[in-house]
């Protein structure tokens, strides 16, 4: 009989727990990451195409970040995965100091390695992703903020 109960206890747990996770699940609206866009918050979230599902070959997408006003715009990656190569010749994400590409490029990424804090001078920032035709990935899923300028001195 206490065997019986036990069992019967352990059910009754694993059912609550399964149905609180399904629960859980629906209520949790997970975000769309679409190619490119104008991002205007004072934090968020950035990620390529579909995030996490694989990126699109042959594709272009531009992100514009505006912080507010005063602030400098800070981004940290929490998961990167583009296709590899030692030149980035292939797939790769582009990182700008401002809305153009004309200002300064803070980096080229690609591979598996994730890239260190990027941080502009300015309140706002520019990602651009590049593919080719063969080979994607998961992509990338970053945190932007706006945050006060570290000035020298103070
Ligand atoms: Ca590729």
């Amino acid at each position: 009989m206490m065997r019986v109960d036990c069992i019967w206890g352990l059910l009754l747990l694993l059912s609550l727990s399964l149905g609180w996770t399904k629960a859980q699940e629906t209520n949790y609206t997970r975000p769309v990451f679409y190619c490119g866009g104008d991002l205007v918050a004072e934090s968020g979230f950035v990620g390529s195409e579909d995030f996490p599902s694989f990126y699109k070959p042959n594709s272009k997408c531009t992100w514009r970040i505006t912080v507010p006003e005063g602030n400098v715009v800070t981004l940290s990656f929490r998961i990167f995965d583009l296709e590899a190569d030692s030149q980035c010749r292939y797939d790769y994400l582009d990182i700008y100091n401002g809305h153009s590409n004309l200002v300064q490029k803070l980096g080229r990424f690609c591979g598996t390695f994730r890239p260190g804090t990027q941080v502009s001078t300015t309140n706002t920032m520019m990602l651009e992703m590049v593919t080719d035709e063969g080979t994607q990935a998961r992509g990338f899923l970053a945190h932007f903020s706006g945050t006060k300028p570290y000035v020298n001195g103070m």
